[in-house]
């Protein structure tokens, strides 16, 4: 089993479509192990998109995920990194796929509602700076035993 770290922007947030975005996670089978409702800090913003902080578009990123509240989120499932990743799409809306969550959800990449992490020490290292380990709840879902082998 693998856990991811997902995020619900203030934009989605703000725009009410916080149930759809998690219908969708746990309708693929995916299984939530933490979340928070909260804003992001400074700190957190920085910590977060530490591979992006030299980059033009870092003082426009951080002032909008700090814009308003955020659900922050660890998601749990096989292969559940690589699999959120292709549900939540390409990062500009515009090009990505419909049926993901931001080719079906937004506009432009500036605003694209949702992050995932996108890759296993990526997503160790995302889950270490919104949680701690004792804030990940283990517990069995009922239709385990179904969705996989
Ligand atoms: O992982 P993902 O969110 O799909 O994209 P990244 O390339 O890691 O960029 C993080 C975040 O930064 C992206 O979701 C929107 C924003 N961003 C931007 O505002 N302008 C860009 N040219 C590239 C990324
Ligand atoms: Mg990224």
């Amino acid at each position: 089993m693998e856990r991811t770290f997902v995020m619900i922007k203030p934009d989605g947030v703000q725009r009410g479509i916080v149930g759809t975005i998690i219908s969708r996670l746990e309708a693929k089978g995916l299984k939530l192990v933490a979340a928070q409702f909260t804003t992001l800090s400074e700190e957190k913003v920085m910590e977060h998109y530490a591979e992006h902080v030299e980059k033009p578009f870092f003082p426009s990123l951080k002032a909008y995920v700090m814009s308003g509240p955020v659900l922050t989120m660890v998601w749990e499932g096989g292969d559940a990194i690589a699999i959120v990743r292709r549900l939540v799409g390409a990062t500009n809306p515009a090009e990505a796929a419909p049926g993901t969550i931001r080719g079906d959800m937004g506009m432009e990449t500036g605003k694209n509602v949702i992050h995932a992490s996108d890759a296993p020490e990526s997503a160790a290292r995302e889950i270490g700076i919104h949680f701690a380990e004792e804030e990940l709840v283990t517990y069995t879902r009922i239709d385990e035993s179904v969705l996989y082998e």
